[in-house]
Protein backbone atom coordinates (compact mmCIF):
# COMPACT_ATOMS: atom_id res chain seq x y z
CA UNK A 1 0.00 0.00 0.00
CA UNK A 2 1.46 3.61 -0.77
CA UNK A 3 2.64 5.32 1.99
CA UNK A 4 1.86 9.12 0.66
CA UNK A 5 -0.55 10.43 -0.94
CA UNK A 6 2.04 13.18 -3.07
CA UNK A 7 0.98 12.54 -6.52
CA UNK A 8 4.35 13.40 -7.83
CA UNK A 9 5.54 10.70 -5.84
CA UNK A 10 2.57 8.39 -7.14
CA UNK A 11 3.06 9.55 -10.81
CA UNK A 12 6.34 8.46 -10.98
CA UNK A 13 5.90 5.36 -9.41
CA UNK A 14 3.06 4.41 -12.01
CA UNK A 15 4.78 5.07 -14.74
CA UNK A 16 8.10 3.32 -13.50
CA UNK A 17 5.74 -0.26 -12.46
CA UNK A 18 4.11 0.07 -16.32
CA UNK A 19 7.81 -0.01 -17.62
CA UNK A 20 9.40 -2.21 -15.46
CA UNK A 21 6.27 -5.07 -14.64
CA UNK A 22 7.44 -6.03 -11.47
CA UNK A 23 4.98 -8.97 -9.60
CA UNK A 24 4.33 -6.64 -7.02
CA UNK A 25 5.45 -3.19 -5.14
CA UNK A 26 6.80 -2.92 -1.46
CA UNK A 27 7.20 -0.01 -0.04
CA UNK A 28 9.77 0.10 2.91
CA UNK A 29 8.35 1.98 6.15
CA UNK A 30 11.38 1.50 7.98
CA UNK A 31 9.71 -0.93 10.41
CA UNK A 32 11.97 -4.00 11.64
CA UNK A 33 9.05 -5.78 11.35
CA UNK A 34 9.54 -5.43 7.64
CA UNK A 35 13.45 -5.87 7.63
CA UNK A 36 13.00 -8.84 9.40
CA UNK A 37 11.05 -10.18 6.45
CA UNK A 38 13.28 -9.16 3.99
CA UNK A 39 16.25 -10.68 5.90
CA UNK A 40 14.39 -14.31 6.32
CA UNK A 41 13.79 -14.02 2.32
CA UNK A 42 16.73 -13.27 0.86
CA UNK A 43 18.30 -15.82 3.68
CA UNK A 44 15.90 -18.64 2.17
CA UNK A 45 16.55 -17.60 -1.32
CA UNK A 46 20.78 -17.57 -0.62
CA UNK A 47 21.01 -13.63 -1.66
CA UNK A 48 22.61 -13.50 1.62
CA UNK A 49 23.98 -15.71 4.18
CA UNK A 50 23.51 -15.49 7.93
CA UNK A 51 26.61 -14.88 9.96
CA UNK A 52 27.20 -16.04 13.44
CA UNK A 53 24.99 -14.13 15.18
CA UNK A 54 26.78 -14.82 18.57
CA UNK A 55 29.81 -13.76 17.33
CA UNK A 56 28.46 -10.98 14.64
CA UNK A 57 24.91 -10.21 15.90
CA UNK A 58 22.74 -8.84 13.31
CA UNK A 59 25.41 -9.50 10.66
CA UNK A 60 25.01 -11.00 6.95
CA UNK A 61 27.47 -11.85 4.11
CA UNK A 62 26.62 -10.77 0.57
CA UNK A 63 28.79 -11.72 -3.04
CA UNK A 64 28.20 -10.26 -5.73
CA UNK A 65 29.01 -11.63 -9.27
CA UNK A 66 32.42 -11.58 -10.25
CA UNK A 67 31.74 -8.98 -13.08
CA UNK A 68 30.44 -6.72 -10.73
CA UNK A 69 32.93 -5.80 -7.21
CA UNK A 70 33.46 -1.87 -7.89
CA UNK A 71 32.09 1.57 -9.67
CA UNK A 72 32.44 0.92 -13.28
CA UNK A 73 33.40 4.60 -14.82
CA UNK A 74 33.43 3.97 -17.95
CA UNK A 75 29.71 3.20 -17.88
CA UNK A 76 28.83 5.86 -15.62
CA UNK A 77 27.07 9.03 -17.64
CA UNK A 78 26.07 12.97 -17.13
CA UNK A 79 23.24 13.29 -19.18
CA UNK A 80 22.84 17.31 -19.63
CA UNK A 81 20.99 18.79 -22.65
CA UNK A 82 24.76 19.71 -23.67
CA UNK A 83 27.75 17.76 -24.04
CA UNK A 84 29.04 21.06 -22.70
CA UNK A 85 27.46 21.14 -19.34
CA UNK A 86 28.88 17.19 -18.62
CA UNK A 87 32.10 18.71 -19.52
CA UNK A 88 35.60 17.09 -20.84
CA UNK A 89 36.06 14.77 -17.66
CA UNK A 90 32.43 13.12 -17.69
CA UNK A 91 31.36 10.36 -19.78
CA UNK A 92 27.82 12.30 -21.99
CA UNK A 93 25.16 11.10 -23.67
CA UNK A 94 22.33 13.25 -24.97
CA UNK A 95 19.23 12.65 -22.70
CA UNK A 96 16.64 11.71 -25.25
CA UNK A 97 19.18 8.78 -26.47
CA UNK A 98 19.88 7.55 -22.93
CA UNK A 99 16.54 7.74 -21.75
CA UNK A 100 15.31 5.76 -25.33
CA UNK A 101 18.30 3.03 -24.19
CA UNK A 102 17.36 2.68 -20.30
CA UNK A 103 14.04 2.49 -21.32
CA UNK A 104 14.57 -0.81 -23.91
CA UNK A 105 16.46 -2.11 -20.79
CA UNK A 106 14.16 -1.59 -18.16
CA UNK A 107 11.02 -2.71 -20.06
CA UNK A 108 9.62 -5.88 -17.98
CA UNK A 109 13.05 -6.53 -15.89
CA UNK A 110 11.12 -6.89 -12.83
CA UNK A 111 9.10 -9.77 -14.53
CA UNK A 112 8.76 -12.03 -12.21
CA UNK A 113 10.42 -9.72 -9.19
CA UNK A 114 9.12 -7.47 -6.29
CA UNK A 115 9.72 -3.69 -6.65
CA UNK A 116 10.94 -1.87 -3.69
CA UNK A 117 9.97 1.42 -2.91
CA UNK A 118 13.07 2.90 -0.41
CA UNK A 119 12.04 6.34 0.48
CA UNK A 120 14.99 7.84 1.92
CA UNK A 121 16.76 10.90 3.51
CA UNK A 122 20.17 12.30 2.88
CA UNK A 123 21.23 14.19 6.07
CA UNK A 124 18.68 14.47 9.35
CA UNK A 125 15.39 14.10 8.34
CA UNK A 126 13.66 17.68 8.43
CA UNK A 127 16.62 19.16 8.82
CA UNK A 128 17.31 22.40 6.66
CA UNK A 129 20.11 20.41 4.98
CA UNK A 130 17.99 17.34 4.18
CA UNK A 131 17.20 16.17 0.75
CA UNK A 132 14.80 13.15 0.40
CA UNK A 133 15.06 10.78 -2.89
CA UNK A 134 13.03 7.26 -3.92
CA UNK A 135 14.59 4.49 -5.09
CA UNK A 136 13.00 1.04 -6.70
CA UNK A 137 15.06 -1.62 -6.28
CA UNK A 138 14.48 -5.24 -7.52
CA UNK A 139 16.75 -6.13 -4.75
CA UNK A 140 16.84 -6.73 -1.13
CA UNK A 141 20.66 -6.28 -0.66
CA UNK A 142 20.07 -2.64 -1.91
CA UNK A 143 17.22 -2.13 0.76
CA UNK A 144 19.41 -3.29 3.78
CA UNK A 145 22.31 -1.44 2.72
CA UNK A 146 20.15 1.68 2.30
CA UNK A 147 18.81 1.05 5.59
CA UNK A 148 22.11 1.17 7.04
CA UNK A 149 23.83 4.46 4.39
CA UNK A 150 20.73 6.89 4.84
CA UNK A 151 17.99 7.11 6.85
CA UNK A 152 14.81 5.25 5.77
CA UNK A 153 11.00 5.06 5.90
CA UNK A 154 7.48 6.51 5.77
CA UNK A 155 8.74 9.62 8.08
CA UNK A 156 10.61 10.43 4.93
CA UNK A 157 8.04 10.99 2.84
CA UNK A 158 5.96 12.90 5.42
CA UNK A 159 8.59 15.48 5.85
CA UNK A 160 8.13 15.57 1.83
CA UNK A 161 4.58 16.53 1.91
CA UNK A 162 3.22 16.91 -1.25
CA UNK A 163 7.00 18.52 -2.92
CA UNK A 164 7.07 17.12 -6.21
CA UNK A 165 10.84 17.82 -5.73
CA UNK A 166 13.10 14.68 -5.25
CA UNK A 167 15.69 12.76 -6.20
CA UNK A 168 14.64 9.96 -8.54
CA UNK A 169 16.25 6.75 -8.58
CA UNK A 170 15.52 3.57 -10.51
CA UNK A 171 17.67 0.59 -9.64
CA UNK A 172 17.31 -2.98 -11.76
CA UNK A 173 19.67 -5.94 -11.14
CA UNK A 174 18.14 -7.64 -14.62
CA UNK A 175 21.20 -10.52 -14.88
CA UNK A 176 23.89 -8.07 -13.81
CA UNK A 177 25.38 -7.86 -17.95
CA UNK A 178 28.74 -5.96 -18.38
CA UNK A 179 27.91 -5.29 -21.82
CA UNK A 180 24.81 -3.47 -20.85
CA UNK A 181 25.34 -1.69 -17.65
CA UNK A 182 24.64 1.49 -17.30
CA UNK A 183 24.85 4.31 -14.46
CA UNK A 184 22.96 7.13 -15.33
CA UNK A 185 22.73 10.72 -13.89
CA UNK A 186 20.40 13.44 -15.38
CA UNK A 187 21.24 16.39 -13.46
CA UNK A 188 18.50 18.89 -14.56
CA UNK A 189 15.65 16.38 -14.04
CA UNK A 190 16.64 14.87 -10.43
CA UNK A 191 16.78 11.77 -11.76
CA UNK A 192 19.45 8.77 -11.49
CA UNK A 193 19.35 5.28 -13.27
CA UNK A 194 21.37 2.61 -12.67
CA UNK A 195 20.78 -1.38 -14.10
CA UNK A 196 22.96 -4.16 -14.36
CA UNK A 197 24.76 -4.04 -11.40
CA UNK A 198 24.18 -4.73 -7.88
CA UNK A 199 27.57 -3.45 -6.60
CA UNK A 200 27.68 -0.56 -3.86
CA UNK A 201 28.35 2.87 -5.44
CA UNK A 202 26.66 1.89 -8.72
CA UNK A 203 23.06 0.77 -6.84
CA UNK A 204 23.55 2.73 -3.32
CA UNK A 205 21.75 5.31 -5.20
CA UNK A 206 21.90 7.86 -2.76
CA UNK A 207 25.48 7.65 -1.84
CA UNK A 208 28.14 8.63 -5.06
CA UNK A 209 24.92 9.18 -7.89
CA UNK A 210 23.02 11.50 -5.74
CA UNK A 211 25.03 12.73 -2.78
CA UNK A 212 27.80 14.10 -5.05
CA UNK A 213 26.92 13.70 -8.32
CA UNK A 214 23.20 15.11 -8.07
CA UNK A 215 24.31 17.25 -5.27
CA UNK A 216 27.42 19.12 -6.79
CA UNK A 217 24.87 19.92 -9.50
CA UNK A 218 22.40 21.09 -7.13
CA UNK A 219 25.05 22.74 -4.80
CA UNK A 220 26.10 25.03 -7.41
CA UNK A 221 22.97 26.11 -8.52
CA UNK A 222 22.03 26.96 -4.68
CA UNK A 223 25.17 28.16 -3.67
CA UNK A 224 26.62 25.17 -1.60
CA UNK A 225 29.27 22.43 -2.13
CA UNK A 226 29.26 18.44 -2.26
CA UNK A 227 32.33 17.08 -1.32
CA UNK A 228 34.36 13.74 -1.33
CA UNK A 229 35.81 14.58 1.84
CA UNK A 230 35.52 13.37 5.27
CA UNK A 231 34.86 15.02 8.72
CA UNK A 232 36.35 14.89 11.65
CA UNK A 233 37.07 16.76 14.96
CA UNK A 234 40.05 16.74 17.17
CA UNK A 235 39.32 17.60 20.93
CA UNK A 236 42.71 19.16 22.20
CA UNK A 237 43.27 18.54 26.16
CA UNK A 238 41.45 21.70 27.00
CA UNK A 239 38.57 20.17 25.53
CA UNK A 240 38.27 22.76 22.53
CA UNK A 241 37.34 20.40 19.26
CA UNK A 242 38.88 21.86 15.75
CA UNK A 243 36.99 20.56 12.78
CA UNK A 244 38.47 19.33 9.47
CA UNK A 245 37.08 17.70 6.57
CA UNK A 246 39.54 15.92 3.93
CA UNK A 247 39.32 14.58 0.25
CA UNK A 248 41.25 11.61 -0.94
CA UNK A 249 40.10 9.70 -4.14
CA UNK A 250 38.39 6.23 -3.26
CA UNK A 251 40.64 3.75 -1.14
CA UNK A 252 43.18 6.55 -0.23
CA UNK A 253 42.32 6.44 3.43
CA UNK A 254 39.25 8.47 4.18
CA UNK A 255 37.38 6.09 6.52
CA UNK A 256 40.85 5.28 7.92
CA UNK A 257 41.99 8.97 8.96
CA UNK A 258 38.09 9.59 9.54
CA UNK A 259 38.04 6.98 12.69
CA UNK A 260 42.04 7.56 13.43
CA UNK A 261 43.16 6.71 17.35
CA UNK A 262 45.61 9.27 18.80
CA UNK A 263 49.01 7.57 19.56
CA UNK A 264 50.43 6.83 23.08
CA UNK A 265 51.78 10.25 23.96
CA UNK A 266 48.59 12.19 22.50
CA UNK A 267 46.11 10.33 24.11
CA UNK A 268 48.04 10.44 27.49
CA UNK A 269 47.42 14.40 26.99
CA UNK A 270 44.25 13.91 26.40
CA UNK A 271 43.54 14.36 22.49
CA UNK A 272 40.54 12.81 20.78
CA UNK A 273 39.35 12.31 17.85
CA UNK A 274 35.77 12.45 16.68
CA UNK A 275 34.48 10.68 13.32
CA UNK A 276 31.31 13.25 11.58
CA UNK A 277 31.61 11.51 8.48
CA UNK A 278 34.25 9.35 6.23
CA UNK A 279 33.07 9.70 2.89
CA UNK A 280 30.64 12.60 1.72
CA UNK A 281 30.80 16.18 2.98
CA UNK A 282 27.97 18.77 2.36
CA UNK A 283 29.41 22.57 3.20
CA UNK A 284 27.55 25.56 3.48
CA UNK A 285 28.66 29.26 4.51
CA UNK A 286 26.81 29.65 7.99
CA UNK A 287 25.76 33.14 9.92
CA UNK A 288 28.34 33.11 11.73
CA UNK A 289 30.45 33.42 7.89
CA UNK A 290 32.44 30.11 8.72
CA UNK A 291 31.71 27.19 5.98
CA UNK A 292 29.61 24.11 7.90
CA UNK A 293 29.76 20.67 6.99
CA UNK A 294 27.55 18.08 7.54
CA UNK A 295 27.59 14.18 6.35
CA UNK A 296 24.51 13.45 4.69
CA UNK A 297 25.60 9.45 5.02
CA UNK A 298 23.77 7.32 8.21
CA UNK A 299 26.43 4.57 7.65
CA UNK A 300 29.85 3.29 6.47
CA UNK A 301 30.60 1.86 3.30
CA UNK A 302 34.13 0.95 3.89
CA UNK A 303 37.06 -1.07 2.68
CA UNK A 304 37.55 -4.15 4.37
CA UNK A 305 40.69 -5.82 3.41
CA UNK A 306 43.61 -3.41 5.38
CA UNK A 307 40.67 -2.99 8.21
CA UNK A 308 42.37 -4.96 11.75
CA UNK A 309 42.33 -3.97 15.48
CA UNK A 310 46.04 -2.11 14.87
CA UNK A 311 45.36 -0.20 11.26
CA UNK A 312 42.17 1.12 12.31
CA UNK A 313 40.07 -0.34 15.64
CA UNK A 314 37.08 1.67 15.49
CA UNK A 315 36.03 0.63 11.51
CA UNK A 316 36.56 -3.19 12.84
CA UNK A 317 34.28 -2.57 16.36
CA UNK A 318 32.07 -0.38 13.92
CA UNK A 319 31.68 -3.40 12.00
CA UNK A 320 30.83 -6.40 14.42
CA UNK A 321 26.69 -6.04 14.89
CA UNK A 322 24.17 -4.99 12.49
CA UNK A 323 26.72 -5.22 9.09
CA UNK A 324 26.66 -6.85 5.66
CA UNK A 325 29.73 -7.37 4.66
CA UNK A 326 30.06 -7.48 0.59
CA UNK A 327 32.72 -9.80 -1.10
CA UNK A 328 34.78 -11.24 1.92
CA UNK A 329 36.29 -14.63 2.41
CA UNK A 330 33.51 -16.92 4.62
CA UNK A 331 34.95 -18.77 7.35
CA UNK A 332 33.21 -21.85 7.10
CA UNK A 333 34.73 -22.80 10.94
CA UNK A 334 32.58 -20.32 12.54
CA UNK A 335 30.61 -18.74 9.73
CA UNK A 336 32.60 -15.55 10.55
CA UNK A 337 34.35 -13.17 7.83
CA UNK A 338 38.02 -12.81 7.20
CA UNK A 339 40.17 -10.86 4.74
CA UNK A 340 43.46 -9.89 4.10
CA UNK A 341 45.36 -8.11 6.42
CA UNK A 342 42.43 -8.63 9.20
CA UNK A 343 45.12 -11.02 11.65
CA UNK A 344 47.72 -13.22 10.66
CA UNK A 345 45.15 -16.21 11.00
CA UNK A 346 43.44 -16.80 7.66
CA UNK A 347 40.81 -19.72 8.15
CA UNK A 348 41.71 -22.94 6.20
CA UNK A 349 38.13 -23.76 5.45
CA UNK A 350 36.90 -21.08 3.57
CA UNK A 351 34.95 -19.59 0.52
CA UNK A 352 36.52 -16.88 -1.13
CA UNK A 353 34.79 -14.13 -2.82
CA UNK A 354 34.12 -15.55 -5.83
CA UNK A 355 32.04 -18.24 -4.41
CA UNK A 356 34.72 -21.07 -4.31
CA UNK A 357 36.42 -23.22 -1.43
CA UNK A 358 39.37 -21.47 -0.34
CA UNK A 359 42.40 -22.63 2.10
CA UNK A 360 43.84 -19.09 3.70
CA UNK A 361 47.03 -21.30 4.83
CA UNK A 362 47.42 -22.60 1.72
CA UNK A 363 46.01 -20.54 -1.25
CA UNK A 364 48.19 -17.76 -2.87
CA UNK A 365 44.84 -16.66 -3.91
CA UNK A 366 43.36 -13.54 -2.13
CA UNK A 367 39.96 -14.72 0.27
CA UNK A 368 38.23 -11.02 0.09
CA UNK A 369 38.18 -8.57 -3.57
CA UNK A 370 40.36 -5.78 -3.00
CA UNK A 371 37.89 -4.09 -3.12
CA UNK A 372 35.17 -5.83 -0.59
CA UNK A 373 33.03 -3.54 1.94
CA UNK A 374 31.58 -3.48 4.86
CA UNK A 375 28.28 -1.76 5.54
CA UNK A 376 28.16 -0.70 9.11
CA UNK A 377 25.64 1.77 10.72
CA UNK A 378 27.51 4.84 12.13
CA UNK A 379 26.14 4.58 15.42
CA UNK A 380 28.25 1.56 16.03
CA UNK A 381 31.57 3.85 15.58
CA UNK A 382 32.69 4.11 19.28
CA UNK A 383 34.35 7.51 17.78
CA UNK A 384 31.11 9.14 16.27
CA UNK A 385 31.29 13.07 17.04
CA UNK A 386 28.59 13.63 19.64
CA UNK A 387 27.58 16.42 16.38
CA UNK A 388 26.78 13.60 13.96
CA UNK A 389 22.98 14.22 13.92
CA UNK A 390 23.23 18.22 14.29
CA UNK A 391 21.34 19.69 11.80
CA UNK A 392 23.79 22.42 11.61
CA UNK A 393 26.72 20.17 11.17
CA UNK A 394 30.69 21.56 12.56
CA UNK A 395 32.24 24.56 11.61
CA UNK A 396 35.63 23.67 9.30
CA UNK A 397 39.06 25.30 10.21
CA UNK A 398 40.88 23.21 7.66
CA UNK A 399 39.70 21.71 4.27
CA UNK A 400 43.06 18.85 3.31
CA UNK A 401 43.55 17.11 -0.07
CA UNK A 402 45.60 14.15 -0.64
CA UNK A 403 46.00 11.38 -2.95
CA UNK A 404 48.64 8.15 -3.29
CA UNK A 405 52.05 9.86 -4.65
CA UNK A 406 54.75 7.16 -4.52
CA UNK A 407 57.30 10.22 -5.00
CA UNK A 408 56.32 13.81 -5.78
CA UNK A 409 53.53 15.45 -3.09
CA UNK A 410 55.81 16.14 0.63
CA UNK A 411 53.86 14.49 3.73
CA UNK A 412 52.09 17.95 3.96
CA UNK A 413 52.19 21.34 3.13
CA UNK A 414 49.68 24.71 2.78
CA UNK A 415 48.39 26.81 -0.11
CA UNK A 416 49.37 30.48 0.26
CA UNK A 417 45.66 31.43 0.18
CA UNK A 418 41.99 30.05 -0.71
CA UNK A 419 42.57 30.19 -5.15
CA UNK A 420 45.95 28.96 -4.95
CA UNK A 421 44.35 26.19 -2.32
CA UNK A 422 42.05 25.69 -5.24
CA UNK A 423 44.75 25.17 -7.80
CA UNK A 424 46.51 22.60 -5.06
CA UNK A 425 42.77 20.71 -5.25
CA UNK A 426 42.72 21.02 -9.16
CA UNK A 427 45.75 19.55 -9.66
CA UNK A 428 45.66 16.40 -6.98
CA UNK A 429 46.89 13.30 -8.96
CA UNK A 430 46.75 9.59 -6.94
CA UNK A 431 47.61 5.92 -8.60
CA UNK A 432 44.56 4.36 -8.94
CA UNK A 433 43.05 1.93 -6.67
CA UNK A 434 40.73 -1.03 -6.78
CA UNK A 435 37.87 0.98 -5.84
CA UNK A 436 36.66 1.26 -9.27
CA UNK A 437 37.15 -1.18 -12.61
CA UNK A 438 40.42 -0.81 -14.25
CA UNK A 439 43.93 -0.22 -14.23
CA UNK A 440 45.45 -0.09 -10.02
CA UNK A 441 48.30 2.05 -9.29
CA UNK A 442 48.16 4.50 -12.21
CA UNK A 443 48.75 7.93 -11.68
CA UNK A 444 45.88 10.10 -12.75
CA UNK A 445 44.79 13.77 -12.19
CA UNK A 446 41.55 13.57 -9.74
CA UNK A 447 41.12 16.80 -9.09
CA UNK A 448 39.41 17.43 -5.31
CA UNK A 449 38.92 13.42 -5.67
CA UNK A 450 36.00 14.29 -7.74
CA UNK A 451 36.71 13.13 -11.10
CA UNK A 452 34.34 10.03 -11.29
CA UNK A 453 31.68 12.29 -8.82
CA UNK A 454 31.32 16.13 -10.31
CA UNK A 455 28.35 15.98 -11.85
CA UNK A 456 28.64 18.76 -14.21
CA UNK A 457 31.55 20.91 -16.61
CA UNK A 458 34.64 19.76 -13.41
CA UNK A 459 35.61 23.50 -15.18
CA UNK A 460 32.21 25.31 -14.19
CA UNK A 461 33.15 23.36 -10.92
CA UNK A 462 36.68 24.70 -10.45
CA UNK A 463 34.97 28.33 -10.74
CA UNK A 464 32.31 27.39 -8.12
CA UNK A 465 35.23 26.56 -6.03
CA UNK A 466 36.62 30.07 -6.76
CA UNK A 467 33.61 31.70 -6.60
CA UNK A 468 32.45 29.71 -2.74
CA UNK A 469 35.68 31.23 -1.75
CA UNK A 470 34.96 34.95 -1.92
CA UNK A 471 31.41 33.84 -0.45
CA UNK A 472 33.51 32.55 3.19
CA UNK A 473 34.09 35.63 5.23
CA UNK A 474 36.13 32.89 7.67
CA UNK A 475 37.19 30.30 5.20
CA UNK A 476 39.43 27.48 6.01
CA UNK A 477 42.65 27.01 5.30
CA UNK A 478 43.72 24.77 2.27
CA UNK A 479 46.40 21.70 2.68
CA UNK A 480 47.64 18.62 0.73
CA UNK A 481 49.06 15.63 2.72
CA UNK A 482 50.49 12.56 1.16
CA UNK A 483 50.53 9.33 3.43
CA UNK A 484 52.04 7.10 0.73
CA UNK A 485 55.46 8.59 -0.77
CA UNK A 486 57.78 5.52 -0.51
CA UNK A 487 61.30 5.01 -0.52
CA UNK A 488 63.69 3.43 -2.86
CA UNK A 489 62.40 -0.26 -1.87
CA UNK A 490 58.88 0.85 -2.33
CA UNK A 491 57.77 0.80 1.15
CA UNK A 492 55.91 3.46 2.58
CA UNK A 493 57.88 5.85 4.62
CA UNK A 494 55.83 7.58 6.57
CA UNK A 495 53.81 4.92 9.35
CA UNK A 496 50.29 6.09 8.57
CA UNK A 497 47.04 5.93 10.17
CA UNK A 498 46.80 6.77 13.75
CA UNK A 499 50.33 8.85 13.54
CA UNK A 500 48.47 10.82 10.88
CA UNK A 501 47.44 13.21 14.00
CA UNK A 502 51.00 14.55 14.48
CA UNK A 503 50.27 16.21 10.62
CA UNK A 504 46.39 16.94 11.44
CA UNK A 505 48.25 18.85 14.40
CA UNK A 506 49.99 21.11 12.62
CA UNK A 507 47.46 21.37 10.33
CA UNK A 508 45.60 22.72 13.04
CA UNK A 509 48.15 25.03 14.31
CA UNK A 510 48.25 26.34 10.71
CA UNK A 511 44.63 26.85 10.75
CA UNK A 512 44.62 28.75 14.04
CA UNK A 513 47.82 30.91 13.41
CA UNK A 514 49.38 29.19 16.19
CA UNK A 515 52.84 28.65 14.37
CA UNK A 516 55.83 29.50 11.48
CA UNK A 517 56.44 27.64 8.15
CA UNK A 518 58.70 27.72 5.68
CA UNK A 519 57.43 29.11 2.14
CA UNK A 520 58.48 26.65 -0.38
CA UNK A 521 57.74 27.01 -4.18
CA UNK A 522 54.81 24.60 -3.57
CA UNK A 523 53.33 26.28 -0.86
CA UNK A 524 54.04 26.79 3.35
CA UNK A 525 55.67 23.38 5.00
CA UNK A 526 56.27 22.80 8.45
CA UNK A 527 60.23 22.44 9.02
CA UNK A 528 61.21 19.16 9.76
CA UNK A 529 61.05 19.90 13.68
CA UNK A 530 57.28 20.88 13.48
CA UNK A 531 55.83 17.85 13.47
CA UNK A 532 56.17 16.00 16.73
CA UNK A 533 57.44 12.64 15.99
CA UNK A 534 58.17 11.79 19.56
CA UNK A 535 57.52 7.78 20.67
CA UNK A 536 57.97 6.82 16.91
CA UNK A 537 60.77 4.17 16.32
CA UNK A 538 61.04 4.07 13.00
CA UNK A 539 61.03 8.00 12.03
CA UNK A 540 63.68 10.36 12.96
CA UNK A 541 64.56 14.09 11.64
CA UNK A 542 66.18 12.66 8.98
CA UNK A 543 63.17 10.95 7.97
CA UNK A 544 61.18 13.92 8.20
CA UNK A 545 63.68 16.05 6.00
CA UNK A 546 63.16 13.04 3.37
CA UNK A 547 59.44 13.44 3.29
CA UNK A 548 58.99 17.12 3.65
CA UNK A 549 61.42 17.50 0.67
CA UNK A 550 60.34 19.15 -2.72
CA UNK A 551 62.15 18.14 -5.78
CA UNK A 552 61.67 20.66 -8.15
CA UNK A 553 62.50 18.41 -10.87
CA UNK A 554 59.95 16.50 -10.21
CA UNK A 555 57.38 18.84 -9.73
CA UNK A 556 58.37 20.11 -13.37
CA UNK A 557 57.53 17.08 -14.65
CA UNK A 558 54.28 17.34 -12.42
CA UNK A 559 53.76 20.56 -14.47
CA UNK A 560 53.53 19.03 -17.83
CA UNK A 561 51.30 16.36 -17.11
CA UNK A 562 49.05 19.24 -15.05
CA UNK A 563 48.98 21.07 -18.36
CA UNK A 564 48.06 17.83 -20.40
CA UNK A 565 45.21 17.88 -17.79
CA UNK A 566 44.55 21.79 -17.87
CA UNK A 567 44.62 21.24 -22.28
CA UNK A 568 41.00 18.84 -21.78
CA UNK A 569 39.09 22.00 -20.31
CA UNK A 570 40.08 24.11 -23.80
CA UNK A 571 37.39 22.08 -25.68
CA UNK A 572 34.78 24.32 -23.84
CA UNK A 573 37.22 26.98 -22.30
CA UNK A 574 35.76 26.70 -19.21
CA UNK A 575 39.75 26.44 -17.41
CA UNK A 576 38.99 29.38 -14.66
CA UNK A 577 41.89 32.33 -15.61
CA UNK A 578 42.60 32.20 -12.04
CA UNK A 579 43.95 28.69 -12.09
CA UNK A 580 46.06 29.65 -15.78
CA UNK A 581 47.57 32.35 -13.67
CA UNK A 582 48.45 29.77 -10.21
CA UNK A 583 49.86 27.54 -13.00
CA UNK A 584 52.09 30.31 -14.68
CA UNK A 585 52.66 31.71 -11.02
CA UNK A 586 53.91 28.11 -9.81
CA UNK A 587 55.98 27.42 -13.17
CA UNK A 588 57.75 30.64 -12.08
CA UNK A 589 58.20 29.65 -8.76
CA UNK A 590 59.85 26.46 -9.75
CA UNK A 591 62.47 28.09 -12.13
CA UNK A 592 63.51 30.54 -9.61
P1 LIG B 1 36.54 4.88 -0.27
O1 LIG B 1 35.59 4.26 0.69
O2 LIG B 1 36.76 4.05 -1.50
O3 LIG B 1 36.20 6.28 -0.63
O4 LIG B 1 38.01 4.81 0.42
P2 LIG B 1 38.70 5.62 1.63
O5 LIG B 1 39.28 6.88 1.11
O6 LIG B 1 37.76 5.73 2.77
O7 LIG B 1 39.93 4.67 1.99
P3 LIG B 1 40.21 3.77 3.29
O8 LIG B 1 40.33 4.57 4.54
O9 LIG B 1 39.22 2.67 3.30
O10 LIG B 1 41.66 3.19 2.96
C1 LIG B 1 41.92 2.45 1.79
C2 LIG B 1 43.22 1.72 1.90
O11 LIG B 1 44.28 2.62 2.20
C3 LIG B 1 43.25 0.63 2.95
O12 LIG B 1 43.87 -0.51 2.41
C4 LIG B 1 44.07 1.21 4.06
O13 LIG B 1 44.75 0.22 4.77
C5 LIG B 1 45.03 2.14 3.31
N1 LIG B 1 45.41 3.30 4.16
C6 LIG B 1 44.56 4.15 4.79
N2 LIG B 1 45.23 5.08 5.51
C7 LIG B 1 46.54 4.82 5.31
C8 LIG B 1 47.74 5.43 5.79
O14 LIG B 1 47.74 6.42 6.53
N3 LIG B 1 48.91 4.89 5.37
C9 LIG B 1 48.95 3.81 4.53
N4 LIG B 1 50.13 3.35 4.17
N5 LIG B 1 47.84 3.19 4.08
C10 LIG B 1 46.66 3.69 4.46
C1 LIG C 1 34.35 5.05 -3.45
O1 LIG C 1 34.65 4.31 -4.41
O2 LIG C 1 34.78 6.23 -3.33
C2 LIG C 1 33.47 4.53 -2.39
C3 LIG C 1 32.83 3.24 -2.61
O3 LIG C 1 33.25 5.20 -1.39
S1 LIG C 1 31.45 3.37 -3.64
O4 LIG C 1 30.26 3.51 -2.82
O5 LIG C 1 31.38 2.16 -4.44
O6 LIG C 1 31.57 4.55 -4.48
MN1 LIG D 1 34.43 7.14 -1.45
Amino acid sequence: MALTTNKAVLDWIDEKVALLKPDQVVWIDGSEELYAKLRAEAFATGEMEELNQEKLPGCMLHRTAVNDVARVEDRTFICTPTRKEAGPTNNWMEPGEMYAKLNALYDGAMKGRTMYVIPYSMSVVGSPFAKYGIELTDSIYVVLNMKIMTRVGKNVLDALGDDPNFIKGVHAKKDVNPEERYIVQFPQDNTICSVNSAYGGNVLLGKKCFALRIASYLGRNEGWMAEHMLILGIENPQGEVRYLSAAFPSACGKTNLAMLIPPEGYKAKGYKVWCVGDDIAWLRVGEDGRLWAVNPENGFFGVAPGTNMKSNPNALISTMKDTIFTNVAHNLDDNTVWWEKLDKNPPEHAIDWKGNPWNGKTSKENGAHPNSRFTAPAVNCPCISPEFNNPNGVPISAIVFGGRRAKTAPLVYQSFDWNHGVFVGSIMASETTAAAAGAVGVVRRDPMAMLPFCGYNMGDYFQHWIDMGKKIPHAPKIFNVNWFRTDDEGNFIWPGFGDNLRVLEWIMKRAFDEIDAEETAIGYMPRPEDINIEGLDDVNLDTMKDLLSVDKDLWKEDVESIKQFYAKFDEFDTLPAVLKKELSDFEERLAK
